[in-house]
């Protein structure tokens, strides 16, 4: 009973918190945003807390996710820069999300893109944040969910999420974002991404990047060929980030493929995957609490409780 008590006590302080903190980053307080992903972070089930009137903000949002993936070096921060600018001159807002590899020691982010983004630091129509990939085996660190939300809660017209492909969250982020775009580059041995499985199939838009490097026609060729087997039509897009060569068209290409999901209905199909994966990950979460305190019998028994509580909330997914 008294831990009931204090619990009910704990969560009615955290929510006149986080009322507070929602109101102001719905009028652009970055501040407040900031602390709103911390909080979201330390209790990702926050989410549960978002109802009515915000659930309805959430739901109508049309704020694009464009995931930027690809090997390390290839280019994805200095070409997510260029892109920034240009979505800046077209007046829109942008939230970024970059996921580092986690540090072995600490699990912190590392702060390299913050540096390399610095461009848009001083500019309030743009929110960088770093995250640690935590060491996950999703690929994906499951705060990305929460900050997805608070951005749309704030009214960013884009949300870029940039991931280092390797391993599982490049086909992680196929779950997440709208729009994915899988950045090659000759310098990076990317003949061999070609070859991976499943890569083909996750990336919307191509970008073979340092074009002004020797190989770049050479990766473009061999990216055709086996786009050739493809059903699909995409796009590749040349291009040289440190100069803005190549920029403007992933720009359009970007837009053709927004134009095109709203066209098809895919949007609504992309918002259910990522709704899926949303609610698998707080399943994986609760199945690991549950594991670590109860008898293995009463495991099933438990499990089943927990999908029904899942699936009769709308739970704030996306
Ligand atoms: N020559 C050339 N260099 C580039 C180009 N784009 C990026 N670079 C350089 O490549 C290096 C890596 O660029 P980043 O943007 O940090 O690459 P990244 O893919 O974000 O790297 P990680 O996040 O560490 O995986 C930097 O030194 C860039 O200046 C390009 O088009 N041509
Ligand atoms: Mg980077």
């Amino acid at each position: 009973m008294e831990s009931d008590k204090s619990d009910r006590l704990v969560s009615s302080q955290k929510s006149a918190q986080l009322d507070g903190l929602l109101e102001r980053l719905r009028k652009g307080d970055q501040i407040a945003l900031a602390k709103a992903i911390s909080l979201f972070e330390n209790d990702p089930e926050l989410i549960f807390y978002l109802q009515g009137e915000l659930q309805e903000i959430l739901a109508q949002s049309k704020s694009h996710i464009v995931g930027v993936t690809g090997s390390p070096g290839a280019g994805k921060s200095t070409l997510t820069d260029a892109y920034v600018s240009i979505l800046r001159r077209e007046g829109k807002r942008v939230g970024i999300i970059a996921v580092d590899p986690s540090s072995p020691f600490t699990g912190g982010a590392l702060l390299g893109d913050r540096i390399r983004m610095k461009r848009h630091f001083s500019d309030d129509g743009v929110f960088i944040r770093s995250m640690g990939s935590r060491g996950n085996v999703g690929g994906l660190n499951d705060s990305v969910f929460g900050v997805i939300m608070l951005y749309k809660l704030y009214g960013f017209d884009y949300i870029i999420i940039e991931t280092v492909g390797a391993g599982q969250s490049e086909v992680d982020i196929a779950y997440v974002a709208d729009t994915v775009v899988l950045v090659l580059s000759p310098s990076s041995g990317d003949e061999i991404q070609l070859m991976k499985a499943g890569i083909m199939e996750i990336a919307d838009v191509f970008v073979v990047n340092k074009a002004d490097m020797d190989g770049a026609e050479l990766l473009k060729m061999n990216l055709e060929t086996v786009l050739n087997f493809s059903e699909v039509q995409k796009p590749i897009v040349m291009s040289v980030a440190t100069s803005g060569r190549g920029i403007d068209e992933l720009y359009q290409q970007i837009e053709k493929h927004r134009i095109h999901l709203y066209e098809t209905g895919e949007i609504s199909q992309r918002a259910s995957r990522r709704m899926k994966k949303h609610a698998e990950t707080i399943l994986d979460n609760r199945i690991q609490s549950i594991l670590q305190c109860v008898d293995s019998n009463d495991v099933n028994v438990m499990v089943n409780a927990v999908l029904d509580e899942i699936c009769k909330s709308r739970f704030g997914g996306l």
